[in-house]
């Protein structure tokens, strides 16, 4: 999920009434999924195949313990100031950020050199090359801490429904900080849809929804440390944290260079405007002709 200022979906139905059906969004005219060929540096052939299969692909314990120790490190201070933000919003929630929900803290990398660093991971940056192409920036980041005993999920969507990008593939690289299970709000993810392109998303005050069915969905838990990696047209979904801990994620985005953000209302009408993402704070390349660069010393 991210959400650019100007978005301006405006139908409001309340969170568990009837499903959204499954129809394309309205922007999206004529999507085809293109299949990923190679060479390969972080996936071997059967993961991307999984990938363009499934829509998604988990790596269990890609980083190493110092590496997770140094992401929680930078990022803990940050989450706990967006928590004092949410605290003084009327009510304590912002969408699909709560303090009883999920702390959502975004655009991180403005902040602390750790995570700038971290963005340009050769094992992030080889994926982008597997799963983008040759030049590719950081797209959007953010922290996810769903507090313990959490009172609400985070609804089905695929990424591209919050902040409809073109092209409509990016990336999304799901990293646990702690160990996500069924109990604590695990990932959930619909397999095969992302072949569709993006679906039809609509707003509520809980963030925005898409089709989802829980009987089709694959619970992703995985270990502290691994990376789930998957298409901004997958629909997932994550429940409440029904245990005694914090569940803390980081979720780094990436899309190939060139990316525009679309703003507008959907339901109303064409885009009324185009914004490339290309912000040199937040939005820098991390592949340039196929080859990683370095972060400024
Ligand atoms: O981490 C979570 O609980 C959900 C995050 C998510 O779905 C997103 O950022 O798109």
């Amino acid at each position: 999920m991210a959400t650019a200022p100007g978005d301006t979906h405006r139908t409001q139905t309340a969170p568990g009434g009837a499903a959204v059906p499954l129809e394309p969004h309205p922007w999206n005219g004529g999507f085809r999924w293109s299949e990923h060929r190679g060479p390969w540096r972080a996936l071997t052939p059967a993961q991307a195949g999984a990938f363009d299969r499934d829509g998604h692909l988990l790596l269990e314990g890609a980083l190493a313990r110092e590496e997770l120790e140094e992401l929680r490190a930078a990022l803990d201070p940050l989450v706990e100031e967006a928590r004092g933000f949410l605290r003084k919003v009327p009510g304590g929630r912002l969408g699909v950020a709560g303090v009883d929900t999920q702390i959502v803290a975004p655009h991180l990398v403005r902040r602390s050199g750790a995570l700038r660093r971290f963005a340009r991971h050769p094992l992030l940056v080889d994926l982008c090359h597997d799963l983008l192409g040759p030049d590719v920036r950081l797209y959007w980041e953010q922290a996810v801490v769903k507090p313990p005993h959490s009172a609400e999920p985070v609804l089905w969507h695929q990424d591209n429904g919050y902040t409809y990008l073109e092209p409509q593939a990016y990336l999304t690289c799901w990293i646990a900080l702690d160990d996500a299970t069924p109990e604590n709000g695990c990932l959930r993810l619909l397999p095969g849809l992302h072949r569709r392109g993006t679906l039809r998303h609509r707003a509520t005050p809980l963030g925005f929804e898409c089709f989802g069915d829980p009987d089709r969905e694959v619970a992703v838990p995985m270990r502290a440390g691994s990376v789930a990696v998957f298409s901004s047209l997958t629909p997932h979904r994550t429940g409440r944290n029904r245990s005694a801990a914090p569940r803390r994620a980081y979720i780094v985005q990436y899309a190939p260079d060139g990316a525009v953000a679309l703003l507008g209302d959907p339901e109303q009408g064409p885009p009324v405007r185009r914004v490339a993402q290309a912000d040199p704070e937040r939005q820098f390349p991390v592949l340039r002709g196929g080859r990683r660069v370095p972060a400024p010393d």
